[in-house]
């Protein structure tokens, strides 16, 4: 599939392109079996119960999974449909996107040489990491709700707080369960190193998760982060995203 990595020609408006599930190679498969394997008994100790659950329904049957086929159950349960992307996309296509609940999950799998570390999201990353979770319908609406403010945010130069809240929640947020601490982020659930080095290590600080230190809190995409935000449920996620944040950029824009 490498011929596709950040394949844009000819793409669409809306940069969605066909899963090929045959155009996986062998050794592809496998590769995603072997990080599927890898994360397996991490997430026993790490992940949070609602991901473990909705990966268990998943029921991902070796290989590549099918983005169609998972499409099928997933709008059954929350409405969401997965859409296939060649990488990363323009930001207001991407928002769009999820304010109309269709995720974009990368068609590529990285190289068996990028197995402990990739820059760019590929499909072990967005399908593993944040597909499962929008089988949950608390975090489902708050993925939508995400997008639409994604959109309102590029209007009010309010992108690079709004990216911070979606980096230290979406991607890297851990969550409060029966008093101990979990990871829910999507790059926590995909990394074999740094979800143990989130909860269990001790040289990063992990604050209680409230919209505006978020915001102001800048983030290295290209190493582990210092600070982790903790949520006490999906519910107080909602809570503390819902209000308009149009102040806040004001308010941050002014520092
Ligand atoms: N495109 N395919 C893809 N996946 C992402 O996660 C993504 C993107 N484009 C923009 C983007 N993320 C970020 O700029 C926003 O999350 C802020
Ligand atoms: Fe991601």
């Amino acid at each position: 599939m490498i011929g596709l990595r950040g394949n844009y020609e000819g793409i669409g408006a809306d940069f969605v392109v066909e899963q090929d599930l045959a155009a996986y190679s062998r050794d592809e498969h496998a590769l995603f079996d072997r990080l599927l394997t890898r994360q397996a008994d991490l997430l026993k100790k790490y992940a949070c119960r609602t991901y473990r659950e909705a990966l268990a329904r998943l029921d991902l049957q070796g290989g590549v999974p099918d983005f169609v086929k998972t499409s099928v159950a997933l709008s059954r349960a929350t409405g969401w449909n997965i859409v296939g992307v060649p990488g990363l996309i323009p930001d207001d296509v991407f928002f769009n996107h999820l304010a109309q609940r269709r995720f974009p999950v990368t068609v590529w799998l990285r190289t068996p040489a990028e197995m402990d570390y990739i820059v760019e999201p590929d499909v072990f990353h967005d399908f593993f990491g944040h597909v499962p979770l929008l089988f949950d319908p608390t975090y489902a609406d708050h993925m939508q709700e995400y997008g639409k403010g994604g959109l309102k945010a590029l209007r009010l130069n309010g992108l690079k707080f709004l990216a911070r809240l979606y980096w230290f929640t979406i991607e890297f947020g851990l969550i409060r369960e029966n008093g101990a601490i979990k990871a829910y982020g999507a790059g926590l659930l995909s990394s074999a190193g740094e979800m143990p080095y989130a909860i269990a290590d001790t040289k990063p600080e992990r604050v209680l998760f409230d919209a505006m230190t978020t915001m102001a809190t800048p983030y290295d995409i290209d190493r582990y982060q210092n600070t982790y935000f903790v949520i006490d449920s999906f519910e107080h996620l909602m809570a503390e995203t819902a209000p308009d944040f149009t102040p806040h950029y004001a308010a941050l824009n002014a520092r």
